[in-house]
């Protein structure tokens, strides 16, 4: 018999019905793992526990619809889905809850991020891309709600790159651009800016995004009257949708229990999103928890009987078991074979699971228990490390952080002794913390031969008749070879495209590279900076600008979040090497003279920060970093654009090393350290001083993350024993973590003769005009004056008091 199934696609009853209940294996093990999941967390042996129970049926239909060489970016309810493309197991769900630390047994994040954080694995061993066009791919996830929207844009934007510029090397990537990025959020999050900003910009792109929003009528415990106009997102969005004059939204609604219903809007989403590149919302509805929000709290607390009741009725695994019931394609009988033949399956899978995870730290306690009889006999605190030693005897399945605490606890009680026993503990000790350090710390930045610090330098080379040039025709000319020499790059952000941005560094660059790679984007900085994520993430090379240092707080959430974790939340399994271009440090008033380094600093430990002091080396840095495979902020100075640098003859070749300071004026007395549009005041002041018998050595950092990697600054120190940190960042600021990595890191203290000190702007804004900035940030007669102190109070007689 033939017969039709939900997409209008003709197939035999025997062969729809193998899907069905394929799907329906798929469902009744997502939610085994659900229902044990949580018993694992009540029990103890998992901390927290999300699941995606309530939520199975749509997300099969999603996976029907997915195909090799498109993405998710998503939320932690995805489990089904990731299950539907073979992309989770019943071993790794639970290697996942466990946190263990093996990238074999928990694929998703290594165990660094919570169970229901999904992830596929985009590069090989070295870090090179695998073909992602032979694999289905999963971004990975981040827990803050609607992080994964900014990403996802980027995601589908590539699509349209891959399918409108010619010359881009796609084989790994894209098949003429026919790839969805498909997005999932729960409804509770669309309240947040972050998805407001990605439909806008989506619609305005016109990208095949398809986004689900899950909705359960809660986020947590709060209602959909809290969070959305009307309690309805398609019915708010409806503004947005397409019509025959205007390009915009295709907005499909759908129930979520309703399995054929679901299957055909998929379908529908993915014959419109491929081909004609248009952005789409499934809004699900009737969605269900059946055991609440997560394992931190009882949904009792605020749904009523009613709503539980109706959420026991229309609950979407129950009411598709009806549907095959009722259709046909299985009985009652056979049905409940299947159900306790998946409950085993899950049993034992999640018992192998535990296994694998307990194993290797077993095997360490075993190791560690003769280590430990050996040092107690000859000890005088032999009672006290044979205590230690049979409470972890007792533990059953033992955790490193148990088994570590043993060995190092005994090890205090040996203070004082020497053995060959103890030699042998101290080794082991070492051995195993050194090993499961990485397991918790490796991969923050990129460990493939391709990272950013191994990228040789290659100075800026002039002809002998080379011109002084207002400094941007420097980076114009560097990112005009840029875009000649990698048709892969990329660059947009606001009034970047047909002006050549507010400073005209890309002047004329859009006439010749199209308005796709030089492109205007909307006011929308954190989209600006997913967008950058999401195409980074499918092998281009996009730059994404930021007009001005002070807007970058914007985008600052998606940075930290999500761009600064990705290497490390995936152990090094996917990359995005996105450069982000910024302009900042002092020009005028609150708003454009920032210069928040301490902050950034602090918040995007996994990117690169680079404070190039002008535009040749700015010009450089892009250079090094297409070389590279990390991301990056570039701030080129606000008030530089105009002064004048030499032209290279160059372009595209020479590259301003990573990490690296460079001394920019040698002296004897004091140790100068400083970045950016300051230096030039630090060397106005140096050549005053020098009037005054003190020379000053001035070194510029130029790499805030990281730091001066070789420890040059300490030799310098060596030779002035004096040392001043200045920069424009608040008083405690950047400064403040330059002088922490000299003193600490470095062991500058121990060559200094004088107090180590700072000298940054005030602790506020920066204030307007000229006088503003005078008062505000550090002038040269500051830098004088400071520096003037430090040597006056070391040699009064030498250098007698200014006042
Ligand atoms: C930015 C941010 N705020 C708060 C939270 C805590 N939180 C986690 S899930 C959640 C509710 C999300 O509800 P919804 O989007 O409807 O998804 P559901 O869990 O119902 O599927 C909240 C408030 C968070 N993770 N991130
Ligand atoms: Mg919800």
């Amino acid at each position: 018999m033939q017969i039709e199934t939900p997409s209008k696609i003709s197939i035999s009853f025997e062969d729809f019905k193998t899907e069905v209940l394929k799907d329906y294996k798929i469902a009744v093990t997502s939610r085994e793992c659900s229902l044990l999941g949580r018993r694992e967390v009540l029990t103890g042996k998992a901390k927290f526990g999300i699941f995606g129970d309530g939520k199975e049926i749509p997300q099969l239909a999603l996976a029907k619809a997915f195909k090799n060489g498109d993405f998710r970016s998503g939320y932690y309810r995805d489990q089904t889905f990731m299950m539907a493309i073979g992309a989770l197991n019943i071993e790794s769900f639970f290697a996942g809850l466990y946190a263990d630390s093996s990238v074999e047994n928990e694929p998703m994040s290594a165990g660094r991020q919570m169970g229901g954080h999904f992830g596929t694995h985009s590069l090989n061993e070295d870090g090179s891309w695998r073909n992602l066009m032979q694999q289905k791919n999963s971004s990975a996830d981040t827990s803050p709600t609607a992080s994964q929207m900014p990403r996802l844009l980027g995601l589908a934007q590539a699509s349209k790159i891959y399918r409108n510029v010619d010359g881009i090397d796609a084989e790994k990537f894209s098949d003429n651009g026919n790839e969805i990025a498909w997005g999932t959020i729960g409804n509770a999050s669309t309240s947040e800016g972050h998805f407001w900003e990605t439909i806008n910009a989506a619609g305005v792109l016109q990208v095949p995004m398809v986004i689900s929003v899950w909705d359960d009528e809660y986020g947590i415990s709060v209602h959909a009257r809290h969070q959305t106009t009307k309690e309805n997102i398609s019915e708010i969005l409806k503004g947005f949708q397409r019509d025959e004059e205007n390009k915009g939204f295709e907005i499909i609604v759908v129930n979520g229990w309703d399995y054929t219903a679901v299957i055909e809007a998929y379908e529908k989403a993915a014959e419109i999103a491929r081909d004609l590149h248009v952005p789409i919302l499934i809004h699900v509805r009737e969605l269900t928890q059946p055991q609440g929000h997560s394992t931190s709290g009882s949904q009792e607390r605020y749904k009523n009987e009613d709503r539980l009741a109706w959420e026991r009725e229309f609950d979407c695994n129950v009411k598709f078991r009806e549907w095959v019931i009722q259709n046909n394609f299985s009985t009652q009988e056979e049905l409940e074979t299947i159900d306790q033949e998946i409950k085993k399956q899950v049993r034992d899978g999640k018992k192998a699971a535990w296994l694998a995870y307990t194993q290797p730290m077993v095997k360490k306690q075993k190791e560690l228990l003769p280590l430990l009889d050996n040092v107690a006999s000859s000890s005088d605190n032999k009672d006290a490390i044979l205590s230690l030693k049979n409470e972890l005897s007792e533990i059953k399945d033992p955790i490193k952080k148990e088994i570590l605490m043993a060995a190092r606890k005994s090890l205090h009680y040996l203070i004082g002794s020497e053995s060959g026993a103890k030699k042998q503990l101290i080794d082991w000790i070492d051995a195993y913390t050194s090993g499961t350090q990485r397991d918790f710390s490796s991969n923050l930045y990129s460990e493939s031969n391709q990272n950013a610090l191994s990228v040789k330098e290659v100075k800026p080379s002039y002809s002998n008749e080379a011109r002084e040039v207002d400094a941007r025709i420097i980076l114009r000319d560097n990112f005009d070879k840029i875009f000649e020499t990698h048709p892969e790059a990329l660059i947009f952000g606001e009034d970047t495209g047909k002006i050549g941005d507010v400073n005209q560094g890309l002047e004329g660059l859009q006439n010749k590279y199209g308005s796709l790679r030089v492109a205007d984007t909307g006011i929308r900085e954190a989209t600006i900076l997913g967008q950058g994520i999401g195409m980074a993430m499918r092998g281009l090379r996009p730059i994404a600008e930021i007009q001005y240092l002070d807007y970058i707080l914007y985008a600052l959430q998606t940075m930290s979040d999500d761009l600064a974790t990705l290497q490390y939340r995936t152990k090094g399994k996917q990359k995005a090497p996105l450069i982000v271009r910024t302009r900042g440090h002092r020009l005028e008033g609150i708003w454009h003279s920032g210069s928040p380094m301490g902050a950034l600093v602090h918040l995007l430990r996994g990117i690169h920060i680079l404070v190039p002091r002008n535009m040749t080396k700015a010009a450089g840095f892009y250079n090094t970093l297409l070389e590279g495979d990390e991301p990056a902020l570039i701030i080129e100075c606000l008030n530089g654009y105009r002064l004048k640098e030499k032209l290279p003859n160059n372009f595209g070749e020479f590259k301003t090393p990573i990490g690296v300071v460079e001394t920019i004026k040698e002296g004897t007395d004091i140790t100068l350290v400083s970045y950016g549009s300051t230096l030039r005041l630090v060397e106005e002041a140096a050549r005053d001083l020098k009037e005054v018998g003190i020379h000053a050595e001035i070194i510029d950092v130029q790499s805030l993350l990281p730091l001066d990697i070789n420890k040059d600054i300490v030799k310098s120190v060596e030779k002035t024993n004096r040392l001043l940190v200045i920069d424009e960042d608040v008083p405690g600021g950047a400064s403040a973590y330059i002088l922490q990595n000299i003193l600490e890191v470095q062991n500058a203290y121990l060559h200094l003769d004088s107090k180590p000190q700072t000298l940054t702007a005030k602790a506020h804004r920066p204030s307007y005009g000229t006088d503003g900035d005078y008062f505000s940030k550090p002038s040269a007669e500051d830098i004088f004056e400071k520096i003037y102190g430090i040597m006056n109070e070391s040699d009064p007689e030498k250098y007698p008091a200014l006042k």
